[in-house]
């Protein structure tokens, strides 16, 4: 029996307006002659012109030429940042309408199904590098509406490392490969990025984020987005309102263990793009709830930080996320290049309704994204690209630039006019015109920093103190590591003082790791302080936070009662157990798992009397690429697989990983040929995502323990040298 194709998830779904209007842009060469760009039908597109068939390539070869030189002109610079991304197209649906908070109509039409393009990303890696990188994950949201286009532009992580753009190309200068010899590729553990981390401690609240499990994703698909700054709602009586933008992923947030983020990155860089991918194409439609945490314009001063601040989050217990809607993602894009290269986000890109904040964070990336698109994109009509064309109509006087689409007719490009009838005309704010809010400001123009913006530490120590005792250890793990390779002493100890001041035990713990020891809790650390500023002035305020902990910032609290989407493999060889083979495979498919059987070598399998195929073989897969490992009994199986290195390693790697095991009937031999525990057959049983005995005995607590992800109990035990 062939491997089956992926079923087109989307081949039933109803057309989108975007997707239509994408249609007309599209080209399918099935059934069709080869042209020139230019229309002229090719004859031979294998042997350019040449003067006698041993001869000089001709001049004259126009068509050798045009082809030669389009492929010459096919790069276009990355992304600054976010260079390595991946895109989806789908819809957003509003469950309740909001008139009392905004006048966005896509936010109070509950009827309309709103297109959206997704686009995912790392942010330090080049265009080519792993998804795998320990890095914050890009979450930017194209909303194709009924008045233009919204962008969120957010992140996987709710707040940000700097508090003003002014800082936004040191912070970049510092995580990229290093100037001299652009080494390391996609990381941030290296000396420029901690030495300016050290020196910058309004970052240390990010830094938590950073170095934690958040940074190492299980998949796109289980990811929480923020729009990290504050923005603002307007209602219809041009009432204002404070909101933080929350995505919820519907199969919670997970992620990956350090050395398996290690491993996949080798064995398979794409791993997160194909996940999203082949969801899709599976119809397992990747969704998100769309939260909201709103805030009346007349509480901005009611906290004990500022709202301003893109350093601070919202605890969830002072402004519960209000759940107002559902994203779908469920349309893979049909070109890479055109769709998910050409994307061009853009914070500034709001519709009535939604405006900014004075968070000088997002003040200054109000500039820098039409900038960049710029050059990227390579001059000012980007907006036509098909990806980025909004549903609705475009007319204004803009006119002409290089690779200019619309043929704009008549004579008037001004305004006012009377050659056109002075059209295009203006919009009233009634009919849905974009007017900016009209706050208040009387001002001295300043280059200052709100004595507000100084505590750095106290949603530091809140983000840290709320995790479980697996999490901290791994941000511990994650400093260790990321500071181990640092190589200047100074920059080490410099961030231990750091760590120092959002919790000793943490500090205490890294430096034992990096074999220093700690001083004294730093009284000063103020390094980023104007030419004549006085160093007082910007020593951080040390406080603690209101609250000493917030359950929605550990993963350990997310959602855990799934197992839709996840990956088990199989390890089964010839002889394997047909009963024990079906009998587990229908449990978890009906559950929504995904089943792979891993043999050997590809090809067929002898199941009891029947044959199956391989999906793959041991040497093409890989304990990491699957949530978890299920070994079905069968005498010559098992002794088959147990001759096999690459089968127990499988196993070691999979438990070391934290992942759940079944072993059923004759594979509880594999417990001796492993490193995994002896005593846990029977009723001693006490690690619960390994399961050893018959399959209808521990077919339903193996899926209970897919659903909670992993057991990291184990890792209190490490003593598995996969
Ligand atoms: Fe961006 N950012 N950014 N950023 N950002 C870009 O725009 C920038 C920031 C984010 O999938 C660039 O089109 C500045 C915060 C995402 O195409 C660039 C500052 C957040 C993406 C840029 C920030 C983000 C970008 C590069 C500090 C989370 C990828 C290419 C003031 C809320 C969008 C591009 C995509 C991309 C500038 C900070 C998110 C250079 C100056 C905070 C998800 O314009």
């Amino acid at each position: 029996m062939a491997k089956k194709p992926l079923t087109p998830g989307q081949a039933n779904l109803p057309e989108n307006q975007k997707v239509k209007q994408l249609g007309q842009h599209s080209a399918d060469a099935t059934g069709q002659p080869m042209t020139t760009n230019h229309g002229v039908g090719i004859n031979d597109d294998q042997n350019s012109l040449r003067a006698g068939d041993r001869g000089a390539t001709l001049l004259e070869d126009f068509i050798l030429r045009e082809k030669i030189t389009h492929f010459d002109h096919e790069r276009i610079p990355e992304r600054i940042v976010h260079a390595r991304g991946s895109g989806a197209h789908g819809v957003f649906k509003l469950y309740e309408a909001i008139p009392q908070y905004t006048k966005a109509h896509f936010l109070n039409d509950t009827a309309a199904e709103t297109p959206v393009f997704v686009r995912f990303s790392t942010v330090a890696g080049s265009r080519g590098s792993t998804d795998l990188a320990r890095d914050v994950r890009g979450f930017a949201v194209k909303f194709y509406t009924q008045q233009g286009n919204f962008d969120l532009v957010g992140n996987n992580m709710p707040v940000f490392f700097i508090q003003d753009a002014m800082k936004f190309p040191d912070l970049i200068h510092a995580v990229k490969p290093e100037p001299d010899n652009e080494m390391p590729q996609a990381a941030s553990a290296h000396d420029t990025f901690w030495d300016f981390i050290s020196m910058m401690p309004e970052s240390t609240h990010m830094i938590m984020w950073a170095m934690s499990d958040r940074a190492i994703p299980r998949s796109y698909r289980m990811m929480e987005g923020f729009g990290v700054h504050t923005f603002k709602f307007i209602n219809e009586n041009n009432e204002s309102h404070f909101v933080k933008f929350h995505w919820k992923p519907l199969l919670g947030a997970h992620a990956v263990t350090w050395d398996e983020a290690q491993q996949i990155s080798g064995k398979d860089p794409d791993f997160h793009r194909r996940d999203l991918w082949e969801a899709i194409q599976t119809g397992n439609f990747a969704e998100w709830e769309l939260g909201i945490q709103v805030v009346p314009e007349a509480d901005e001063h009611q906290f004990d930080f500022d709202l301003l601040d893109p350093t601070k989050l919202i605890p969830e217990e002072l402004v519960p996320v209000q759940r107002i809607g559902k994203l779908t993602l469920n349309r893979n894009p049909d070109n890479f290049f055109a769709e998910t290269e050409q994307a061009a986000f853009h914070v500034g890109h709001v519709v009535p309704g939604i405006d900014f904040t004075n968070d000088p964070l997002l003040q200054g990336r109000l500039f820098s994204y039409t900038d960049t698109q710029l050059i990227r994109l390579g001059g000012p009509n980007f907006h036509e690209i098909p990806i980025n064309r909004p549903v609705v109509p475009v007319h204004n006087n803009q006119r002409d630039g290089f690779m200019r689409q619309t043929i704009n007719k008549g004579k008037a490009s001004y305004g006012p006019n009377s050659t056109g009838d002075n059209f295009p005309q203006q919009v009233k704010a009634a009919d849905g015109g974009f007017t900016s809010h009209t706050e208040r400001i009387d001002a001295r123009k300043v280059r200052a920093r709100s004595n507000s913006f100084f505590d750095h530490f106290s949603q530091a120590k809140l983000f840290f103190h709320s995790q479980s005792a697996p999490e901290q250890q791994h941000i511990i793990d994650a400093l260790s590591f990321e500071l181990g390779k640092v190589k200047t002493m100074e920059v080490r100890q410099r961030m231990l003082q750091v760590l120092q001041m959002v919790d000793e035990k943490l500090a205490t713990a890294v430096a034992a790791n990096l074999g220093l020891a700690i001083g004294a809790k730093p009284k000063q650390l103020n390094y980023s302080v104007p030419a004549d500023g006085n160093p007082k002035d910007f020593e951080p305020v040390v406080k603690e936070p209101e609250n000493k902990s917030s359950a929605a910032l550990s993963m350990a609290n997310t959602i855990k009662d799934s197992i839709k989407t996840r990956k088990v493999a199989f390890l089964v060889a010839d002889g394997v157990d047909a009963s024990d083979l079906t009998t587990m495979k229908k449990a978890l498919e009906a559950e929504g798992g995904m089943v792979e059987l891993i043999a050997p070598k590809l090809g067929a399998i002898k199941v009891g009397k029947d044959e199956m195929d391989a999906d793959e073989s041991l040497l093409t897969a890989a304990s990491v690429f699957y949530d978890a490992v299920f070994v079905p009994g069968g005498e010559k199986s098992i002794q088959l697989l147990s001759q096999q290195d690459e089968a127990i390693h499988f196993i070691n790697q999979a438990y070391k990983h934290c992942k759940a095991i079944a072993l059923a009937g004759d594979a509880a031999q594999l417990l001796s040929a492993s490193y995994l525990p002896k005593q846990e057959k029977g009723p001693k049983v006490k690690d619960e995502a390994l399961l050893v005995g018959e399959v209808k005995d521990i077919t339903q607590n193996f899926i209970k323990a897919i659903a909670k992800h992993r057991n990291w109990e184990r890792e209190k035990n490490r003593k598995v040298p996969a």
